[in-house]
């Protein structure tokens, strides 16, 4: 039964995807979707003003309103400061328990039998190039990598939910997003080895992958960079009419930024439709949470942006296939920003330059190795739905494994790029100091040929 069991939190269904409304999965602080006709500037409308609603509830009584800049303010004469957080922390939007089965009563959008087995191969595919590749960096083969273990869920099923007429702006760990909008397995080892046919020429390092053509925007390494772009590019959106929305990914460290609270407060302001979302694992390297924030993590600072915002198990990949279908559906529809706060846990190292067992316990790691995997989860409602055998797992894995291993060999053997390429498409015509550079550069290599890897063409 294709149709989305879902709890009508508040009256009109507005949004219709397939059988899906939008309107009906509660987003924090609002219960039902508006259908904004919008305008090109309606924006920056300075007479838009925020909720008239004064009273918390029926039994609040004001002695007068005022009418500030913004809006009509209730007074009163309780000297009462707001508290530093709510009693209740925010729930967590969840549809399947840990043995695969929908939870009774959950709301969500479901996924016909071969979406689901996309999804789940495509996690498969995430996690065994992910254990390959991190072996190849193990090996000296490769001079950094970064897995996306754990965090399989996330990649796949927020990019299911997506077209490729909308904007991704990454940050390092969601290879699985461009590779489900089509980026080859053999690109991805292109890029890895920054051999002549990566896009970037070898100028990048490792994991920072990105493709004009799927509309991904390449990894920058100083983290959150890319949230306010998002911002910026979902508002030229906006301005164009396009019907598409801009995505950006970002980990719970990189809400310390500046950038964060720069993009959320932009991207409000100027109602620009574009999904944040925070892949909150737990860590930033050896940081843990508690060290980055004191609020009830991401999902609550939405509000104070005046931005819609959901908390979702991010590994759950129904949940967050819905959550982010519905999120991208509202930032479209209703031309404004939305927030989703992904909660999951990182099981790998950061990245090949770290060792997690150094900051947290082993056992810690192991839970959320195999009883909460993301992957087994999904599997588990495969085989209940009657989608998914040993047989097909087994064919799956094996098929994949090739795969990569001979995109590894193929990437490793092709030359390298150009040394002149250092130089180039930063400047139509190449400014005579950088002309300068270029000789230097290739006379030290003349004299000191040995100082330099003898793969890389002059
Ligand atoms: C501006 C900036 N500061 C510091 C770093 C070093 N750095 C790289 S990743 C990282 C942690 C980011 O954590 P988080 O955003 O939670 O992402 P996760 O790795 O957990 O996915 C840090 C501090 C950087 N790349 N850029
Ligand atoms: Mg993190």
């Amino acid at each position: 039964m294709g149709f989305l069991k879902i709890l009508f939190s508040n009256s009109r269904p507005i949004h219709k995807i397939g059988q899906f409304h939008a309107s009906h999965i509660t987003f924090f602080g609002f219960s039902s979707a508006r259908l904004l006709s919008f305008r090109r500037f309606e924006s920056t409308n300075i007479l838009k003003q925020q909720s008239t609603k004064l009273a918390e509830n029926d039994d609040d009584c004001f002695l007068q309103v005022m009418d500030f800049p913004g809006g009509k303010v209730p007074i009163t004469t309780q000297m009462k400061f707001i508290a530093e957080s709510s009693e209740k922390r925010l729930p967590c939007y969840r549809v399947l328990d840990d043995d695969g089965y929908p939870i009774p009563g959950a709301i969500f959008e479901e996924a016909s039998k071969e979406l689901a087995v996309k999804m789940y191969s495509s996690m498969v595919t995430l996690q065994t190039m992910d254990t390959i590749f991190y072996e190849a960096q193990r090996q000296g083969r490769l001079s950094f990598y970064l897995t996306t273990a754990g965090e399989e869920a996330i990649n796949i099923a927020s990019a299911a939910a997506l077209t490729l007429d909308d904007f991704v702006l990454p940050q390092y760990r969601e290879v699985g997003v461009i590779l489900w909008r089509g980026y080859p397995l053999q690109q991805v080892a292109n890029q890895l080895f920054g051999n002549k046919f990566d896009f970037g020429k070898g100028r990048q390092m490792p994991c920072h992958h990105g493709s004009n053509e799927l509309n991904y925007l390449t990894v920058s390494s100083p983290i959150a960079t890319q949230i306010p772009q998002a911002a910026g590019i979902a508002y030229s959106l906006k301005m164009d009419g396009k019907e598409a929305c801009a995505i950006t990914y970002f980990g719970d460290g990189s809400t310390s930024e500046g950038d964060f609270h720069a993009a959320l407060n932009f991207a409000a302001v100027l109602d620009a439709p574009v999904v944040f979302i925070c892949r909150n694992n737990g860590w930033a390297i050896s940081t843990p949470i508690n060290q980055q924030f004191r609020s009830d993590g991401i999902a609550s600072k939405g509000q104070s942006y005046g931005i819609r915002s959901i908390r979702v198990d991010g590994n759950d990949a129904l949940a967050t296939y819905s959550a982010i279908r519905a999120a991208r559906e509202m930032a479209i529809k209703e031309q404004k920003p939305i927030l989703v706060e992904a909660m999951t846990y990182r099981v790998a190292h950061h990245s090949t330059s770290d060792d997690s067992t150094k900051y947290r316990p082993v056992e810690e790691i192991e839970h959320w190795k195999t009883a909460k995997s993301p992957i087994s989860r999904f599997r588990k409602y495969l085989q209940i739905n009657g989608w998914w055998s040993d047989e097909n797992e087994s064919e799956l894995r094996g098929d994949i494994r090739k795969q990569v291993l001979q995109a590894i060999q193929a990437a490793e053997k092709v030359q390298k790029p150009s040394l002149t390429d250092l130089f180039t498409d930063v400047y139509d015509k190449m400014p005579s100091n950088l002309q300068e550079q270029v000789k230097f550069v290739k006379d030290a290599v003349k004299r000191s040929p040995k100082e330099y890897p003898s793969d890389v063409p002059i």
